[in-house]
């Protein structure tokens, strides 16, 4: 299996994430990358390519371009400020307020900001596009090869149109999900195993029938993000029937959770898209810092394997996973059953 990844992730690195009411050193590291790719050479998995320069056309498809210049521009403007700190916004449009972009970036922040924790920094915007670089150019070599795994960071699920947050600026896999429909599918799924609900991604497809989301997450009533993900939430309009939510209770384990996602793969099955796209948060492990659900090492290698049994071309694309030490095994794992089912 092809994999791709950029050296310059390194440049998103905020010094801090405000986490139980401190400042504390993000969850969300460049270590994550390395221990991922240490385990993919490891364990043989395939090459590892960099990135084809960004093509922002699918970029553009996905997020406003009033987003997209205030993501370009954010740092500029905070610097000019001669703010010491990271871009953090203090105030957001919350209930009967007005939603117009303001001027200043204090402003802007809030304006576009759809969770605290995440800091901007010099090489946010950077570092975000190669991100996006990584997951197109995957998607383009899923439809030659069966299979690819994009290593994108910062991760992109909690992104929307016009909203960054939960550690992400752009949406990877939506941006990757529109590139592959673009170049002549009719259809994609993206099946999203992160432990946080993919808010964005749900949100960007949530009135079409071209993508169809399937999530299993922690339950809204007690996980980030909060205000979105409840299994009532099937889609509108035309995308009506083509949102699932499955939303679990904390200290979930495998038993409940893979039973989850054998129906979700059987919606996905019954749905027939040219390709399937994994959103691959790692973070239902047992032992990640944020999250609660309580998978085991070997349970990721078993839900490798139910991914390859829908026999579709696969696209993986790396969202969340905090459990540092361990998230290097436990996507090495899902890849290593995948193709050990899938017979190469
Ligand atoms: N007490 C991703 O996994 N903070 N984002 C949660 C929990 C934000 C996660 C705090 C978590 C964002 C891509
Ligand atoms: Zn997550």
């Amino acid at each position: 299996m092809k994999i791709y990844a950029s050296h310059e992730h390194r440049l998103h690195f905020p010094s801090g994430e405000l986490y139980g009411g401190t400042l504390v050193r993000p969850f969300e590291c460049p270590e994550r990358w390395d221990y991922i790719t240490e385990q993919l050479k490891a364990r043989q998995i395939g090459p590892i390519t960099p990135p084809d320069a960004l093509d922002m056309k699918p970029v553009e498809a996905i997020h406003s371009a009033n987003y997209l210049e205030f993501l370009r521009n954010a740092w500029e403007l905070w610097s000019r400020e001669g703010f010491d700190g990271e871009a953090i916004p203090t105030v957001i449009p919350a209930r009967r307020m007005r939603q117009r972009e303001p001027t200043h970036i204090d402003g802007k922040l809030g304006y576009y900001c759809m969770a605290l924790e995440t800091a901007i920094t010099a090489g946010t915007w950077q570092a975000a596009c190669a991100s996006a670089a990584v997951a197109i150019t995957a998607a383009r070599q899923v439809t030659e090869e069966q299979s690819a795994f994009a290593l994108c960071r910062p991760p992109g699920h909690h992104a929307a149109s016009d909203l960054y947050g939960g550690y992400c600026f752009l949406n990877n896999a939506a941006i990757a999900a529109q590139d592959i429909l673009h170049r002549g599918a009719a259809r994609v799924a993206i099946l999203d195993v992160d432990f946080h609900h993919g808010n964005g991604t749900q949100d960007i497809f949530y009135q079409r029938d071209d993508v169809l989301f399937v999530s299993l997450h922690g339950r809204p009533e007690d996980a980030f993000p909060h205000f979105l993900g409840y299994a009532d939430e099937t889609g509108e309009g035309a995308g009506d029937g083509f949102n699932v939510n499955y939303p679990m209770a904390p200290a979930t384990g495998f038993d409940e959770w893979s039973s989850a996602l054998d129906q979700g793969l059987a919606a996905i099955r019954k749905y027939a898209p040219d390709v399937l796209l994994v959103s691959l948060g790692v973070d239902t492990y047992k032992d990640d810092p944020i999250s609660f659900f309580k998978l085991e090492s070997d349970d990721f290698s078993r839900y490798g394997e139910s991914i390859a049994q829908a026999g579709l071309p696969t696209l993986f694309v790396m969202e969340g996973g905090y459990a540092v030490e361990e998230i290097g095994i436990n996507t090495a794992n899902v890849l290593c059953g995948y193709l050990q089912r899938r017979g190469h």
